[in-house]
């Protein structure tokens, strides 16, 4: 039996598209596709399953069978069982989850809903023969995460400075292209299908920058969204869409937004209503209010907490979610205001409103309390909101790290952030209060023949998936697996290889990224705008609220209760203490939460200034050397992937040089202190 679609394999959705397969690839499915198969169970995502393992088995030898809908408790000469089986012992009590044992030459795979062995296939991809050898015992597997997110800043019509993808560096979108639905199915279902097997199971369509077009998306032109939806479906994901809080003015023709109003309650409820007629398993909105611009609540004297419950309202008789943004700050401070710290103002807004959300309201947090640097505190937001539902979010797209030009492999950022411990050792980590509200990715994949633009990046979006599913997960063993997934080492000459080198690009590339960056916490030193390559004081005097400091005798914010902005106040013990103290702080974050002199020494035992200068040569060198790795594996991979990763290191290694240079004459000349060193500094 099979469904009314086809899926589509890796080569089939590169020969379609003209699009590289990313992970995936047809021979990642040889040990199943070689084996004789039988399935059971029914329903959309079964069918996708059935799919998957038919062209499989067509090219790799096996055969398919589907059991029917439950199972008859016989392999019937099958050596893979793949069974959907409610209510089982074997089950692991999550819709999403699923058992998996070996015996007597028999994989199975047991499921308690169909969700659970459409991820239950991929795992069995990624064990490869591993899943076939001698005997295992019986293993659970279910998300630690219920919600794993790519939040898409996608415009439907071009935007006239942001483009069709704000902070987009991968080609068009995936969605969209020039005001009209891309329309491009197959490729849309060969994405859905790389997501699934990563384990997202959410997805944004559209930037939470609304915008005129985009706003129509949630009424005249929600077809669109349907057509999206009905492929996402089909790999278990659910479509949410950003909406403007200004909605019921701007699409709805009223005279307000105010969220007390009945009629603009009348009016989510209708809008609503008719989204679920059209979607019935929507996700629900993504709002980012009051904030760079956007419209919220504000504009009515209202709290956030009453503009997300308005949205959550009109949503919750349809079990929809709103994902209300913490990101809100004032872009227009005046710089010489030291009263004011855009890090505060997340904490200032949303701790105090705890307990007033509605069930159906998750916060969403970005991980830092600035935006997304290389290297920040984790928000003191997470563990602000004991009777909220929060997520934490995440940037893929790499913005504030190299924006796909550089290699910047984030996982170990992310890990980080998921295991940070707010009230210390004792407590618990970040992904345990997120374990409801999940992780949500803001997507860095586009209509990029590579998905990603620079090929290397897809492993973040990988890692992204991967980690919301298992926040524990090492990072770089995920890497190991996005390495096998997509460059089928094995089959090439020399896997050891190539599988070295590419773990000596990516393996410290984010440090590699801080390094050549800005220092030791302090962030932004970026080019305004599009934010790319050095510019110390690029943001110094502007309304944004990301300074650095810097003068003659030192550098950094001072965050402290005693003496500075007080913002090391919004954390639990022990790091309210920790971050006070220039003592205890860590290195990498010291210019986050002091100001010191140049001459101030490290827990390393070197001066901010002669580290500032060290990490700098070290970071280039590093880059260089990455560039160096690369051109040892031209042989072991496609010669245009191999080209355009090439190409982007060339631009990393000038890139790297350009930061080095200017950051190391800017403090030369702030400071006078000459590197211990005696490195050329111009
Ligand atoms: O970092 C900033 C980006 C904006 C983005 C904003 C946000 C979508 O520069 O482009 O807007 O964050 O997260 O809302």
């Amino acid at each position: 039996m099979r469904g009314t679609f086809r899926s589509v394999s890796g080569r089939e959705a590169a020969a379609l598209t003209g699009m590289h397969a990313a992970w995936l690839p047809d021979e990642a499915f040889r040990p199943l596709g070689s084996r004789h198969t039988v399935v059971y169970g029914q329903g959309l995502l079964v069918a996708t399953v059935l799919d998957e393992m038919a062209i499989a088995g067509a090219r790799h030898g096996g055969t398919v069978r589907h059991g029917g809908s439950g199972r008859d408790g016989t392999a019937d000469g099958a050596d893979l069982v793949l069974a959907v089986a409610s209510g089982s012992t074997a089950g692991s009590g999550d819709p999403e989850g699923f058992a998996l044992a070996r015996r007597d030459g028999v994989t199975t795979l047991v499921a308690d809903a169909p969700a659970g062995l459409l991820y239950g296939l991929y795992h069995l991809v990624r064990l490869g023969e591993a899943a076939f050898g001698p005997d295992r015992p019986m293993e659970h597997h279910r998300p630690a995460l219920r919600r794993r997110m790519l939040d898409h800043w996608d415009n439907v019509a071009v935007h006239p400075v942001m483009g069709q993808v704000e902070r987009g560096y991968a080609g068009g979108s995936l969605f969209w292209r020039d005001g009209a639905a891309r329309g491009d199915m197959a490729r849309l279902r060969a994405y859905a299908r790389l997501l699934a097997c990563v384990g997202v199971n959410a997805v944004a369509v559209n930037n939470v920058n609304v915008h005129a077009t985009e706003a129509h998306l949630l009424t005249d032109r929600l077809g669109e969204v349907a057509a999206i939806a009905e492929i996402l479906r089909q790999y278990g994901i659910g479509v949410h869409l950003s909406v403007s809080f200004a909605a019921p003015m701007t699409v709805g023709g009223l005279a307000t937004a105010d969220p007390l109003d009945e009629t603009v309650r009348d009016w989510w409820s209708q809008a609503t209503r008719e989204v679920y007629r059209v979607i019935p398993d929507f996700g629900g909105y993504l709002v980012k209010a009051d904030s760079e611009g956007q419209p919220g609540p504000f504009g009515y004297g209202r709290s956030h907490a009453d503009g997300a419950n308005l949205l959550a309202d009109a949503l919750a008789p349809f079990g929809g979610t709103v994902r209300w943004r913490a990101f809100v700050y004032n872009h227009r401070q005046d710089w010489r205001d030291r009263s004011t710290d855009r890090a505060r103002a997340a904490y200032e807004h949303f701790a105090p409103l705890d307990g007033q959300f509605r069930d159906n309201v998750i916060l969403q947090v970005k991980y830092g309390p600035v935006d997304f640097q290389v290297r920040e505190p984790v928000s003191p937001v997470i563990a602000a909101l004991p009777h909220t539902r929060v997520a934490v979010e995440i940037q893929a797209t790499q913005e504030y790290t190299g924006q796909q030009q550089h290699a910047c492999y984030l996982g170990p950022l992310w890990s980080e952030v998921l295991r940070f411990r707010p009230w210390g050792t004792d407590g618990i980590a970040v992904a345990d209060i997120v374990a409801g509200g999940g992780l949500a990715t803001v997507a860095n994949a586009g209509a990029d023949d590579f998905w990603t633009g620079h090929p290397l990046a897809q492993a973040n979006l990988y890692a992204a998936g991967r980690l919301a599913w298992a926040p524990d997960a090492d990072p770089l063993s995920i890497l190991d697996e996005w390495i096998e997934m997509t460059f089928t080492p094995a089959g090439t000459s020399d896997p050891d290889r190539l599988r070295r080198v590419l773990h000596a690009v990516l393996d410290e590339s984010w440090l590699t990224y801080e390094q050549y960056t800005a220092p030791l916490g302090v962030g932004f030193m970026v080019r305004p705008g599009h934010p790319y390559g050095p510019d110390v004081d690029g943001y110094e005097y502007t309304p944004w609220g990301t300074y650095h400091f810097a003068d003659r005798d030192g550098i950094g914010v001072d965050r402290t209760r005693a003496t500075g902005t007080g913002y090391t106040g919004q954390y639990p013990q022990p790091w309210a203490d920790v971050y006070e103290s220039p003592d205890r702080c860590p290195d990498e974050l010291l210019l986050f939460f002091h100001h010191v002199p140049y001459g101030h020494v490290l827990h390393s035992g070197t001066t901010v200034i002669q580290h500032i200068y060290d990490t700098h040569f070290a970071g280039a060198e590093r880059a260089a050397e990455m560039r160096r790795q690369w051109s040892l594996v031209a042989d072991l991979v496609e010669a245009d992937l191999h080209i355009r990763v090439r190409e982007r290191l060339d631009e990393q290694v000038r890139s790297a040089e350009e930061w080095r240079d200017q950051i190391n004459s800017y403090f030369y000349r702030k400071s006078g202190v000459p590197d211990a060193g005696g490195r050329r500094i111009p």
